[in-house]
């Protein structure tokens, strides 16, 4: 399945640990794809290690490369953030040339789905880790989706309120402004309720922190998004 018909994923997090009989429940439940991403003491080893085990099933796996040091063969895609509202190149595209000239003629490239990031809950540790710019007003979070769009014509733009539930007015805001470009949302979807109303909204939900928090409820929200229908 293209990314581009994905409606929910999980994301998991090299760093924290899930047990065989979890992650098996994970990969079964039917979600459209799986995410390997984190913020903190990524690993080369934590990420081939969690490669490994979701690769027994049949969901396709994707790598959100967040260190250079941990990029590995063998996932059926690669997401690449640039954070938009962040204040220091370094985020948006210097770490990404470093990349090309250093891996530049290994590179797949169509393979490769860049994602224009927003970052919007200013205590996560992605907003703190690049020096985002999370006190944006609802026209400039507006305005930065329709900069991926329309100048940077990247095919995701990623409303990014990791650990703390968004505001579902806004993510429509931005929705109405994307023709092409697909809205993925995470943050704070912590069971079937809050998938429901962002999955009516945003083209893609992502489903993170609840896998290791409320491991039952994160279930349940695959089904809460396929039995949910588009409000835009
Ligand atoms: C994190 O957007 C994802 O990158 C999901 O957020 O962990 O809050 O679910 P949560």
């Amino acid at each position: 399945m293209e990314i581009s018909s994905w409606r929910h994923a999980f994301k998991l997090d090299p760093a924290k640990t899930i047990s065989d009989e979890s992650l098996e429940r994970v990969c079964e439940s039917g979600t459209d794809g799986i995410i390997i991403g984190g913020t903190d003491d990524i690993t080369l080893e934590g990420v081939l290690d969690l490669l490994m085990r979701v690769r027994r099933f049949t969901v396709p796996v994707a790598l959100e490369i967040s260190s250079m040091d941990a990029i590995s063969p063998g996932f059926d895609y690669y997401f690449i953030p640039t954070v938009l509202n962040s204040s220091s190149t370094k985020w948006m595209k210097d770490l990404h040339v470093s990349a090309i000239k250093e891996f530049g003629h290994m590179i797949q490239w169509h393979e490769m789905i860049m994602e224009g990031y927003c970052i919007l809950n200013p205590s996560c540790k992605a907003a703190i880790a690049t020096e985002a710019d999370t006190s944006l007003t609802e026209e400039e979070v507006i305005a930065h989706a329709v900069l991926a769009e329309k100048v940077f014509r990247l095919p995701v733009f990623y409303m990014e309120y990791s650990g703390m539930y968004g505001d579902p007015v806004l993510v429509n805001k931005v929705k109405r402004n994307l023709d092409t470009t697909q809205l993925f949302y995470g943050g704070g979807i912590d069971g079937p309720d809050k998938a429901a109303e962002m999955a009516a909204i945003a083209d893609t939900i992502i489903v993170g922190n609840s896998i290791y928090d409320q491991f039952e409820e994160a279930l349940k929200t695959v089904a809460a998004v396929k039995n949910s229908h588009a409000t835009y």
